[in-house]
């Protein structure tokens, strides 16, 4: 037995069915109470839920169909016959489960545990889309433990998924929540994150829960970090560290995964496309001890790049970034403690550095009692520019951009917004 098949897992989606096949004679009975089972199990849903998708439950019916298959593979390994080109059964076992099905697929592996077994499911794409598909309601996992002296008692692995209509309509619905430009990102006490929809200009009654544990969360912005058309979620964590929480197709948010690693805590960030020529954005980090900005570029969507000095005097500032002037290069907005509170423009010329020119006020007092600035693009749904702005009496106002002009404050949220740390 050669050590490249000692890891082992082959998918094959359905394209027709040729020619009939032959259950092999079964032995075994494996209920989901089986620990091995139990664990694949468990893993697989829980990777499912990650991917924010329903559970896949049970079926015995099914799990019969892969245990007689895992008992094959099992006798063809102990004859040595076993080869990986015909892996599969004709059909792959979709004769043999109950009729009915509208999506079905099969994986099999080898390995030592559940979790290798599902790890290595998982880290290849084919197996990794039937085991995370969608349409995949029901379960029947089964296995043997081979004796053939080249395994060193590994197990023989088969999963079958399958999509039955009427399991899925006890099934909890796919996850549509996600975070759309212009909507805003909350995180309550407690540590819940909530995308409060756009509701184009009006009160911002409606939330929807995305998910819990980011009580860590010193700072959230809503930007599309990898540019795949999905909002994502990047945070500043108390730790130090920056994560991404990428969007997911279906709905909710992947995992947080670290793109910045340590040293984050004494920064305020905006991410933005602060370059023209940006494929991702970027993020704006303004240290707060000396009131430096930089720009941290995103070459690939993930873990963040080199970083470039911008321009200092933003101590004891807070800022945020719009195409104030509409020529389609990025600027930035600080407000100063001048008077009661001023907006200063830095325009940028979209190649990374601002303008030099005399610094424009673009708002002439009041600013003080603003309690957190952040952009808010496409609010009314237009593809405007805008930004969000809450004040002392915990109301949200949101203030539409036009070229060089900033409209009157709408109040899109009345009281309350206080006790929310809040992103867009
Ligand atoms: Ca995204
Ligand atoms: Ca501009």
């Amino acid at each position: 037995m050669s050590a490249a098949c000692k890891l082992l897992a082959v998918l094959v989606l359905l394209l027709g069915l040729l020619a009939s096949g032959v259950a092999p004679a079964q032995a075994l009975t494996r209920t989901a109470q089986d620990p091995f089972v139990a664990e694949v199990l468990r893993l697989t849903n829980q990777y499912r839920a990650g991917a924010g998708l329903p559970p896949v439950v049970w079926n015995q019916s099914i799990a019969n169909v892969s245990q007689a298959w895992a008992e094959e593979q099992n006798r063809r390994i102990s004859k040595d016959t076993f080869t990986m080109e015909d892996i599969h059964r004709e059909g792959y076992g979709s004769w043999q489960i109950p009729a009915g099905w509208d999506w079905y697929t099969e994986n099999i592996g080898i390995n030592n545990t559940a979790r290798q077994i599902v790890d290595w499911w998982m880290a290849s794409s084919v197996h990794r889309a039937g085991m995370l598909n969608p349409r995949a309601t029901d379960i029947g996992v089964g296995w043997m433990k081979t004796t053939h002296p080249d395994y060193h008692g590994m197990y023989v692995v088969v999963e079958n998924l399958a999509g039955y209509p009427a399991t899925r309509a006890t099934l909890p619905q796919v996850d549509l929540s996600s975070f759309r430009e212009g909507d805003i990102a909350a995180v309550d006490a407690a540590g819940n994150l909530f995308a409060y929809p756009s509701a184009g200009g009006g009160d911002m009654w409606n939330r929807i829960w995305i998910s819990s544990g980011w009580k860590d969360a010193a700072q959230i912005e809503v930007a599309d970090w990898n540019a795949d058309g999905i909002q994502d979620i990047v945070a500043r964590r108390s730790n130090g560290n920056l994560t991404v929480s990428y969007g997911l197709v279906l709905g909710g948010l992947a995992a947080p995964r670290t793109i910045g690693f340590g040293g984050w805590s004494g920064f305020d960030i905006e991410v933005t496309r602060w370059m023209t020529a940006d494929r991702f954005p970027g993020i704006i980090a303004r240290e707060l001890a000396s009131g430096k900005a930089y720009y941290y570029a995103n070459p690939s969507g993930g873990t963040h790049g080199a970083r470039s000095y911008l321009g200092s005097g933003f101590k004891n500032s807070d800022t945020f970034t719009v195409d104030y002037d509409a020529d389609g290069r990025m600027d930035l907005v600080a407000r100063t403690a001048a008077g009661t509170g001023q907006l200063t423009l830095y325009r940028s010329n979209g190649a990374g550095a601002f303008l030099a020119e005399t610094r424009r006020i673009i708002g002439s007092s009041g600013w003080n009692k603003i309690t957190h600035l952040s952009t808010l693009p496409n609010h009314l749904g237009d593809g405007g520019a805008g930004f969000l702005a809450r004040d002392t009496s915990g109301n949200i106002r949101y203030y539409k951009v036009t070229k060089n002009k900033t409209a009157a404050a709408v109040y899109i949220g009345r009281g309350g917004w206080e006790s929310l740390k809040l992103g867009s």
